[in-house]
This record gives C-alpha cells, sequence and structure tokens, in this order.
C-alpha cells in the first residue's frame, strides 16, 4: 500500500441523500486519483440504532450502487462491507481497551444521538468513536475525509493512536489527517437548523439520489422558505437558514461558488430560484439514479464486489491483528 491511504465509511441505514452525495461520496471519486483508499459499508456502525433484519442487506446493497454509480472505482479501491472483516470488531476491543472513558464522555454526536435517553441509549452509540478509529487505524490509514461532525471522532481516533503508541512504546499507528470536505453541511428542506438525515422521519427534508424527476421538483417546491425576495449579501443569510441550504445545495450541485449564485439571483422571486435548482439538481441526479437503479437489481455482481472487496480488506487487518498480537503479548500459541 502507498504512504497516502484513505479510509471512510458510510452506514446503511437508508437511502443515500444528497447530503451524503455532496458531502461525503462525491469527494471519495473526487479523491481516488490521488490516495490508495479504503470505502467502507459500515453495517457495524449502523446497527449501534436498531436496524431491520430484512432489509440492512437491502441497505448495504444500495449504498455500494450509489458508490459505483457515482463513480468509484471498485477495482482500484477496496471497497467491503465491515463485518464481513471481523478484525474490526477486534481492534475495537484492542482499542477500547487504550481509549479513556474521559474521552468517550466528551462526544457531542453521543450526546446529541442520544439525547435525553441517554441512559437507554445503547453501549454501542456510546463506543462507537472506538470503532471508528478501529477502522482508520486497522488498515494504518493517513488520511480521513470529514465533515464538522467528524472531526472530533477523527482527533479522537488520534488520541487514541498516540496513547497506544506511548504505551507500546513502539511508533506503530500514525496519527491519521483529516481532509475536510470542500461542501458545507447540507441541512433539512423542512429545518435550514437541523443535518439532512437518512433517519428523520419526513421524506420531505431530503432529496435522495434515486429520486425522479417530478419527486425533486415537489420536495425543491415544498421546501420551507420564507416570503422574501432573494439575498443580494452573503451577511443577509444569517436569519434566513433554509435560503442559506438552498444555495449551498444549489452552489455544490453545480460547482458554481456560493457568491456567485447569491449575485445571479440577487432581488429576484424565491419560486425563480427554486426552479433552477431543481434543473440543477435534475442535471446532477438524473443520470446516477436510473444507474443506481440497474445495480440494485444486479445482485450478483454487486455481492462479488463486495467479496473481492472484504478479501482484500482481510488480507490487510489481520496482518495487523497479528504484529498487535506479537506486540501486545497475546496469543502465544
Ligand atoms: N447533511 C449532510 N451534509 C453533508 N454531509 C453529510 N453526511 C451525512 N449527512 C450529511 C456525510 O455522509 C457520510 C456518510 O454518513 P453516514 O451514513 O456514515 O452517517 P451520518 O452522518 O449519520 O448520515 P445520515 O444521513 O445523517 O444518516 P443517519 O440518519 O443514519 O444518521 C459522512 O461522511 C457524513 O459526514
Amino acid at each position: 500500500m502507498n504512504k497516502k491511504l484513505i479510509f471512510s465509511g458510510v452506514q446503511p441505514t437508508g437511502e443515500i441523500h444528497i447530503g451524503n452525495y455532496l458531502g461525503a461520496i462525491s469527494q471519495f471519486v473526487d479523491n481516488q486519483d490521488n490516495y490508495e483508499s479504503i470505502y467502507s459499508i459500515v453495517d457495524l456502525h449502523a446497527i449501534t440504532v436498531w436496524q431491520d433484519p430484512k432489509i440492512i442487506q437491502s441497505q448495504i446493497h444500495h449504498v455500494l450502487s450509489v458508490f459505483i454509480a457515482a463513480g468509484l472505482n471498485y477495482e482500484k479501491n477496496i471497497i467491503f462491507n465491515q463485518s464481513s472483516v471481523p478484525q474490526h470488531a477486534e481492534l475495537a476491543w484492542l482499542l477500547g481497551c487504550t481509549a479513556r472513558i474521559g474521552w468517550l464522555n466528551r462526544m457531542t454526536q453521543f450526546k446529541d444521538k442520544a439525547g435525553k435517553n441517554r441512559e437507554n441509549a445503547s453501549v454501542g452509540l456510546y463506543t462507537y468513536p472506538v470503532l471508528m478509529a478501529a477502522d482508520i487505524l486497522l488498515y494504518k490509514a493517513t488520511h480521513v475525509p470529514v465533515g464538522d461532525d467528524q472531526k472530533q471522532h477523527l482527533e479522537l481516533a488520534r488520541d487514541i493512536a498516540h496513547k497506544f503508541n506511548v504505551d507500546y512504546e513502539i511508533d506503530f499507528f500514525p496519527l491519521p489527517e483529516p481532509v475536510m470536505n470542500k461542501n458545507t453541511r447540507i441541512m433539512s428542506l423542512r429545518d435550514g437548523t437541523k443535518k439532512m438525515s437518512k433517519s428523520d422521519t419526513s421524506s420531505y427534508s431530503r432529496i435522495l439520489m434515486t429520486d425522479n424527476n417530478d419527486d425533486i421538483k415537489t420536495k425543491i417546491k415544498k421546501s420551507k422558505t420564507d416570503s422574501m425576495k432573494m439575498p443580494s449579501i452573503d451577511s443577509a443569510l444569517d436569519e434566513r437558514p433554509e435560503i442559506s441550504n438552498l444555495l449551498n445545495i444549489f452552489s455544490a450541485a453545480s460547482g458554481e461558488s456560493k457568491e456567485d449564485v447569491i449575485k445571479k439571483f440577487a432581488e429576484r422571486e424565491i419560486s425563480e430560484f427554486k426552479s433552477d435548482l431543481t434543473d440543477v439538481l435534475i442535471n446532477l441526479i438524473e443520470p446516477m439514479s436510473s444507474e443506481i437503479k440497474r445495480l440494485i437489481a444486479d445482485k450478483s455482481f454487486l455481492n462479488e464486489v463486495l467479496k473481492k472487496g472484504s478479501d482484500r480488506a482481510k488480507s490487510l487487518s489481520t496482518v495487523t491483528i497479528s504484529e498487535l498480537h506479537k506486540l501486545m503479548g497475546l496469543k502465544i500459541l
């Protein structure tokens, strides 16, 4: 493996939306020429919140189809589902013995996801960042693409790697560096202060990568806005989170800078802007959506990609685990 190695994952918790695509998957595709890359469909992370066993397989196939339709090269990159490589769970245990409870208590995503019902959240949800550290360190990945929400978890992975190296007096794990996502967080179409999410109960809160043109049109038309005209300066957006979000989506989906998009629609009616945004999204999604639907029907091809990916991931991860066994004095026989 080359020195510059990326690891990243996507949870099979539902249908992939433009937030996942613009915030993560499109950047995996951009990065694939500059890094060796490992992309995992992280089903062990997904089950930290209950998932229906009857549909999780099809969700794994769905995420893989989006990866391939978006342009991820499944021959060059290693793509696999996490549970098929048991070394992830084993390393999570080993690293759980290095991570400190005080470090995990500071994780804001756990606080957000567990909410008021903290005592009733799964232990897996609490130790999720240790599994994420294991995902990265199992392959001694040097770079991890992160949005704002994952920065703290990557810091934790670095802290665990550093403490492990100090405890065992060896430079074993590289400290993974962030590769910051270029697009800002995409927010819900129903509430500009809330992240667009697969698990949001309202299907009108997100645009899916499999939405047809009519779905896109309806969702953008119904998206929450105010009754003013489009702004002419960025600072006017502080009090208008929904318009700001739609401008971000326009900018990320079209490749035009946000400043240029603001200028283009300054003082115009929101309905005109929404109509152009619909066209931009249809241009982006239509070709991918038909490819996703074609791929999802070909289960044997998808399983073959996952099998090849997990075989490659296993052959790398077994090396790391046996080095660790030796280093930590485990497995004498
Ligand atoms: N709204 C978003 N804007 C930008 N990036 C986003 N990502 C997720 N939502 C947005 C990025 O997508 C990648 C994969 O995410 P994930 O499936 O591992 O977990 P998530 O962040 O929890 O995604 P969701 O859609 O919100 O799913 P649920 O509802 O299951 O929690 C990550 O790189 C993430 O930053």
